[in-house]
């Protein structure tokens, strides 16, 4: 039995695209961050901080992105879709898995300023800039590697499934537009028949009320 606990739209979406990918039968049980669904015992016992994904896998209980993704794809070797260890590409491959959580926790923090406040909380102006300016970055600095059609030169794996989730979200915040190689990237992952699959079951998002957010006017 395989069951993934997951919220539309969050880093659940890189566990379920890459079941996508293996082919793999599994259920999916919903929540929101907004309803109080993830603050149950029964939850905070498959995961401590309450958070999305958990991956329930024939009796263990995974919790974080990336290590559900890496263990999927030792679970599963024959997907190919990660360089085995002492591999030419395992480094890279292990970067990039990692970075795509650098690029993460901006997105999470922006979202937590211009999504999430209630009023009369109100976004700090200053730490989203820097935020901003830090994704831009932590962007360019992708797009100026970026030479193949995928990040690993040998072609798609699971490290593309992890950074790419940003875009989801990164195109709330920043215009993927300027950066070309990287909106042709996004492009062509899209296209791919499990990314949609896993797009069908990702179900209605309530976080983003609005297509884009701009750094806020100062006061
Ligand atoms: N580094 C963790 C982050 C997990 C995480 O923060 N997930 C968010 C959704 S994207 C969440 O569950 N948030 C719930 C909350 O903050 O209450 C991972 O990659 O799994």
């Amino acid at each position: 039995m395989i069951r993934l606990h997951h919220v539309p739209l969050a880093r659940s979406f890189r566990v379920l695209w890459l079941m996508e990918e293996m082919g793999l039968d599994y259920e999916v049980a919903y929540y929101s961050i907004r309803d109080g669904s993830m603050r149950t015992p029964e939850f905070r016992a498959l995961s401590p901080a309450g958070r999305v994904p958990v991956l329930e896998h024939e009796g263990a209980a995974w919790f974080e992105s990336g290590a559900i993704v890496q263990l999927l794809c030792e679970t599963y070797p024959q997907a190919g879709l990660a360089p085995a260890p002492g591999t030419g590409e395992r480094a890279r491959f292990l970067e990039m898995l990692n970075y795509s959580e650098t690029v993460g926790c901006l997105l999470e923090n922006l979202n937590m300023n211009l999504v999430f406040l209630r009023p009369p909380a109100r976004p700090s102006v200053p730490v989203v800039k820097l935020l901003h300016a830090r994704l831009r970055a932590s962007l360019a600095a992708i797009e100026a590697r970026m030479e193949g059609d995928y990040l690993l030169p040998s072609g798609f794996s699971a490290a593309d499934i992890m950074f790419a989730y940003g875009f989801e979200l990164a195109r709330h915040y920043v215009d993927l537009d300027a950066y070309p190689r990287l909106a042709a990237y996004w492009e062509r992952l899209r296209a791919r028949s499990a990314y949609q699959r896993a797009k069908a079951r990702d179900g209605e998002q309530d976080m983003y009320a609005q297509d884009f957010y701009p750094v806020p006017e100062e006061e």
